[in-house]
């Protein structure tokens, strides 16, 4: 069958083969690879049908399963110039201040990443990022920017989704070549929970900048700028575009809550300004800055500073449209905001209605409302796909401000607390949770530092403890790993310290870091990482392979091993790739670009002794089967 191949081909037909002919057609040898990955796949919807997707086992069921319509759009010519072109004429430095002399208020989504991150625990799949993506790129080319990589979205996407996070980015990266793409960097712990070395958060920054991302949001979890000095770097190194980020906790309009003042905010902010920063952000995560406080923090911060300030805020609390409205009347540059059907609530303010309220101001956005509502309606439909993972929302009162819990954990914590059976307590985990904060000496929470604050709060009320029973000399309690990890000094130094009685409380005689922690660790051994994902992969790997596995061995390891027995579970449309297809359902599966396989699912077969069932199905047109244990 090769020779006949080779024989049919129209190059070589032409007689136009050169020496390289064989190189160049690797479409000779992909007849086995393509039966190969039809296998897997076909193995993976049989196991789903017989067994289910443990993701969704025990939840809510999706009942959608026709595809999210997408808005009419034009594919003619090239896509509209945007802001992505204007950075690569000017480069970074003089785009931060081209952004500066913008009159319109310019807005970032966040739909792709922050708004499923707190709204849905970030299970959000590629399929459903991509399909909309050149909608966006053909209507919205006045966005700032894109915010859709980073964060949680790493880890998630390889844990739960089993999909490769660095294809999310290049297939995206493929549709939208003129808005910005925006990431969250979470500094030395990179898009991780704790610290790394060095050499990792570098290569990360360099993997990510060459796949496609322009905007790395770099934050530290405690506000300690050094911390914050090897991800700038080398996020400036590759020319990508350093917006560096003070965490706003407390309240400077509260006299009393004077550790987070105004002076420390634009003290911080200068020193970010000084390690080269191109664009400033509040990062408001837990959604604490109230309106009358953006508007003097955002007042300030253009006096003292000379970059442009982008706004990042939850609307945990239901106030902060008004928030970006108040930063808006005094020059606030860029805000965040997500697609309506994903906004509010611990997510961010509503886009759509944010970009109406400017509408005819001074501040107008020009953005097109008929533009975003059509994309507005996709994600409504998207949201449907996703009603095993809607959580319980409990709307937030005015103890937020006490808590000051991140409006990502706010969420999940809850879930968190009722799985221990401690619902009816959550007033009472928040109580504790501020509590907590007190006791490590009020420190800014946002993750890794707030996932810390949240399990000792958990571990304190599911044990019924106070924060005094931790002072007690005499008992002795096994404190969670996130916790010492942060009281060890492992996530960076908070200002003015851990409180000592505390420290050595938690830590007892084991070592506490005073330094940076990335100063103190090995640098991680590339060639051995790159030995060991080679025999996971049975291939050489790319290095955003090693990356991703020194970032996460495990998670990598079995999300590799997922790969081998599955293939590329990501080219499935969701309602199949959590609840397989029904009887006689047909499915369009795209395995590469203009290769489409269509799969239909005929029935599963009586078990047999052994505990197997084949399951029937028929691959263009062709009948199929695979054998499955039946575990269910
Ligand atoms: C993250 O680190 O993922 C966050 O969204 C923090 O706000
Ligand atoms: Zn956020």
């Amino acid at each position: 069958p090769f020779l006949i191949r080779v024989m049919s081909n129209k190059t070589f037909l032409a007689g136009d083969c050169t020496t390289r002919f064989i190189d160049e057609t690797p479409d000779l040898f992909n007849l086995p690879v393509r039966r190969d990955r039809a296998t897997k796949l076909l193995t993976y919807l049989g196991e789903v049908a017989v067994n289910g997707n443990e993701l969704v086992k025990g939840r809510p069921v999706a009942l959608r399963r026709e595809p999210a319509p997408l808005p009419a759009y034009s594919t003619k010519g090239d896509a509209p110039a945007g802001l992505r072109q204007k950075y690569q004429e000017l480069g970074a430095a003089k785009f931060g201040q081209w952004i500066r002399e913008q009159q319109p208020l310019l807005f970032t989504d966040t739909t792709f990443r922050d708004a499923h991150q707190s709204l849905l625990a970030t299970r959000v799949r590629t399929r459903d990022l991509v399909n909309v993506a050149e909608a966006y790129s053909r209507l919205c080319p006045q966005l700032f920017s894109l915010e859709m990589w980073g964060g949680a979205t790493f880890d998630t996407s390889m844990r739960f989704l089993k999909e490769c996070p660095w294809r999310r980015l290049t297939e995206m990266r493929e549709k939208v070549p003129n808005i910005l793409f925006q990431m969250l960097l979470r500094a030395s712990n990179a898009v991780g929970y704790t610290n790394y070395p060095d050499n990792v958060v570098t290569a990360f920054v360099e993997e990510a900048a060459q796949a496609g991302i322009d905007v790395f949001r770099v934050f530290d979890a405690l506000n300690w700028a050094p911390n914050m000095q090897v991800a700038m770097e080398a996020v400036e190194k590759t020319g990508a575009i350093c917006e560096a980020s003070i965490c706003y906790t407390g309240d400077i309009t509260n006299p009393k809550r004077d550790k987070y003042s105004l002076k420390y905010y634009v003290d911080l902010a200068k020193q970010l300004e000084k390690m080269g920063a191109h664009i400033l952000a509040i990062k408001d995560m837990a959604g604490l800055c109230k309106p009358y406080a953006v508007e003097k923090l955002v007042k300030t911060l253009k006096e003292e500073v000379s970059l442009p300030i982008h706004f990042h805020t939850h609307d945990t609390a239901g106030t902060q449209a008004a928030a970006i409205l108040k930063g808006a009347e005094v020059g606030l540059d860029i805000a965040d905001a997500a697609m309506a059907p994903w906004s509010g609530g611990t997510s961010q303010p509503n886009l759509n209605t944010m970009v109406e309220a400017l509408r005819n101001t001074d501040r107008d956005s020009d953005l097109d409302t008929d533009a975003l509502d059509g994309i507005a309606e996709y994600w409504r439909a998207v949201r449907e796909f996703y009603t095993p993972f809607e959580a319980v929302v409990l709307p937030a009162n005015a103890d937020l401000y006490r808590h000051e819990m991140p409006g990502g954990q706010y969420t999940n914590l809850f879930q968190q607390a009722r799985a221990l059976g401690l619902a009816d307590q959550w007033a009472d985990v928040c109580k504790i949770y501020a509590d907590v904060n007190q006791l490590f000496g009020d420190i800014v929470k946002v993750t890794p530092t707030s996932k810390a604050v949240g399990d000792m709060a958990l571990f304190l009320v599911a044990n019924n403890l106070t924060t005094a029973d931790v002072l007690d000399p005499k008992r002795e309690l096994a404190f969670p790993a996130s916790v010492k990890d942060l009281i060890g000094g492992r996530m960076g130094q908070p200002p003015g310290g851990f409180p000592p009685e505390v420290q050595k409380r938690i830590m007892r005689d084991e070592p506490i870091l005073t330094d940076r922690p990335g100063a103190e660790f090995t640098p991680a051994d590339f060639a051995a990482a790159n030995e060991t994902v080679k025999k996971l992969l049975g291939r050489e790997p790319l290095r955003r392979e090693v990356v991703s596995y020194l970032l996460y061995p495990k998670v990598y390891e079995d999300f590799a091993k997922h790969v081998k027995k599955y293939g590329d579970v990501s080219t499935l449309p969701t309602p199949v790739f959590f609840y397989a297809q029904q009887p006689g359902e047909e499915s369009a599966v795209d395995i590469e670009v203009g290769k489409t396989l269509i799969v239909k699912f005929l029935t599963i077969g009586e078990p047999h002794v052994d505990g197997t069932r084949v399951v029937f199905f028929e691959l263009n047109g062709q009948p199929r089967e695979v054998e499955i244990i039946d575990n269910s």
